[in-house]
């Protein structure tokens, strides 16, 4: 996850260690040394997240499991990785063919170029992979897909732009079926959690899908556009309740992203991240790796020793 992700979190990493080493060369571990740590944390996009891991850290010091200041970055890196745990990049297997992998999310998340980007990865794995164009909401966007899947020389399904979404759902998985392919990846047209017709809209299609395959979708992949803040998430937290999203692919991460967003977003929502978008282009997806993310945004490296 090196390289593109990496850069993208320049900004955050940037903030947090010049504050971080300035703060370390010059205090011993105390009270103040806290409070000045979980302001470096709170103002960096960590947000509520720097206040909480801080607190855990009083909480350490008094029980006395961190003792000095060079116990405090091992103690950080821990507490940030043990809130990403479960997230990374693996999609729940399919008892039998296909495996459906429905995409839902907000007006120009990322979910049409999330999806070209995982189609492309399953296919580099040697996997069959078919897309079925269910927005049929936005013009152009059946045309968007087109694009795309024709480019990664994949089967899609579509039907005209103003179509039933629930009828090409049931195309989709129809073809699949009859075509034995591994991966059936469904887009959808980006909505509000707040848009009651098209939350049902969610769910018919969720029906139609188990009309030809019981245990689809497999998968329920909401896409977050990385670079929204605080309020975003919040909102994702419902949109993910009301549409019983499984797992989160974050997208955008490579420009202005929040990197501490991350942690934010595993807080308000129960379901891990499980791949990021670091750009626009076919193999700008990458699995989510925890422990490359968290030293991306630490170089603890800097940190310990220079007491
Ligand atoms: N830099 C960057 N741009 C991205 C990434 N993912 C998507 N985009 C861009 O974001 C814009 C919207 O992407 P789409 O994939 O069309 O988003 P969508 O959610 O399908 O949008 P709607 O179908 O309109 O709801 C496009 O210009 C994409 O190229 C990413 O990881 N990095
Ligand atoms: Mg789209």
């Amino acid at each position: 996850m090196i390289g593109k992700l990496f850069r993208g979190l320049k900004k955050t990493r940037d903030r947090l260690n010049q504050g971080l080493t300035h703060l370390f060369s010059r205090r011993q571990l105390d009270e103040e040394f806290m409070d000045e740590l979980e302001e470096i944390l709170y103002t960096s996009d960590l947000g509520p997240t720097g206040s909480a891991v801080v607190e855990e850290l009083k909480e350490a010091y008094r029980t006395k499991t961190v003792r000095e200041t060079a116990d405090v970055p091992g103690f950080l890196r821990k507490q940030l990785l043990a809130r990403l745990e479960g997230c990374g990049g693996s999609l729940a297997e399919a008892p039998n063919k296909p495996r459906v992998l429905l995409v839902v999310g907000v007006n120009g998340a990322g979910k049409t170029t999330s999806i070209a980007k995982l189609a492309h990865l399953l296919k580099s794995q040697g996997r069959k992979v078919m897309l079925g164009a269910g927005d049929t909401f936005r013009a152009g966007a059946v045309q968007q897909l087109t694009t795309w899947a024709e480019r990664l020389e994949i089967p899609i399904i579509k039907q005209e732009s103003g179509a039933d979404p629930a009828a090409v759902a049931f195309d989709a998985t129809s073809a699949a079926v009859a075509r034995g392919v591994d991966d059936l990846i469904l887009d959808t047209a980006g909505r509000l959690h707040t848009q009651k017709n098209l939350m049902e809209e969610l769910r018919k299609i969720v029906r139609v899908v188990r009309k030809n395959i019981p245990d689809g979708p497999h998968e329920t992949l909401i896409v977050l556009d990385g670079t929204t803040g605080q309020n975003a998430i919040r909102q994702a937290s419902e949109f993910q309740a009301t549409a019983d999203a499984t797992g989160v692919i974050l997208a955008k991460m490579d420009g202005t992203a929040k990197g501490g967003a991350v942690f934010g977003i595993r807080e308000q929502l129960p379901i891990p991240v499980k791949y990021i978008g670091v750009g626009e282009g076919l193999s700008d997806l990458e699995p989510f790796d925890p422990e490359a993310f968290v030293d991306a945004i630490l170089t603890f490296d800097n940190l310990i020793g220079t007491e």
